[in-house]
């Protein structure tokens, strides 16, 4: 059998209810095939980055899972279209973004499917709720990077509530 991977699933939306959609699709990424959600993160706040539109609920979850990283980013993809996700210009406000960040240490560059995410060390709305799963995967140089972004929690210490 395929060795199992862990890998983190950055979250975001700000169209609809952003918070009740970023809390369902952590319900819904538990019940994919071959996935098992370990922890999430808080839900965090943040300005818009590289996009207009309303503020974003952000967050990660750390997942188990026997699946490739493809598979994995097409059930990801589903998850988007089910949420209602329209893709109708770049970083238009979403009702869903589901963003393989990690997965394993392996590295991939495929044209659909980039890990890790190129853009996730320039984010303050990731590396937050990352270093609260995995505080070493966030360097010293990488949150000085991000120091200008806003981001606030909306929670306290969900860690344990997945
Ligand atoms: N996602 C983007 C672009 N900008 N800004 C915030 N604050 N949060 C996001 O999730 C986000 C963004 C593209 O996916
Ligand atoms: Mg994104
Ligand atoms: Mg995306």
């Amino acid at each position: 059998m395929r060795q199992s991977v862990i890998a983190y699933i950055g979250l975001g939306a700000n169209l609809g209810d952003a918070q009740l959609a970023v809390l369902a699709a952590m319900d819904a990424i538990a019940d994919l095939d071959g996935v098992a959600l370990l922890r999430r993160s808080s839900l965090y706040g943040s300005a818009p980055v590289d996009a207009g539109g309303a503020d974003y609920v952000n967050a990660v979850v750390e997942v188990q899972t026997r699946l490739k990283a493809q598979e994995l980013l097409t059930g990801l993809q589903q998850l988007e279209r089910q949420a209602g996700r329209e893709r109708n210009y770049h970083n238009a406000p979403r009702t869903l973004d589901l963003d393989l960040l990690l997965f394993g240490k392996e590295h991939i560059a495929h044209p659909d499917l980039v890990v890790p995410h190129p853009r996730m060390w320039q984010r303050a709305f990731v590396l937050h709720p990352l270093a609260e799963l995995a505080p070493k995967r966030v360097s010293e140089a990488d949150w000085k990077a991000v120091r200008h972004q806003s981001v606030w929690r909306l929670e306290q210490d969900a860690s344990k509530n997945a």
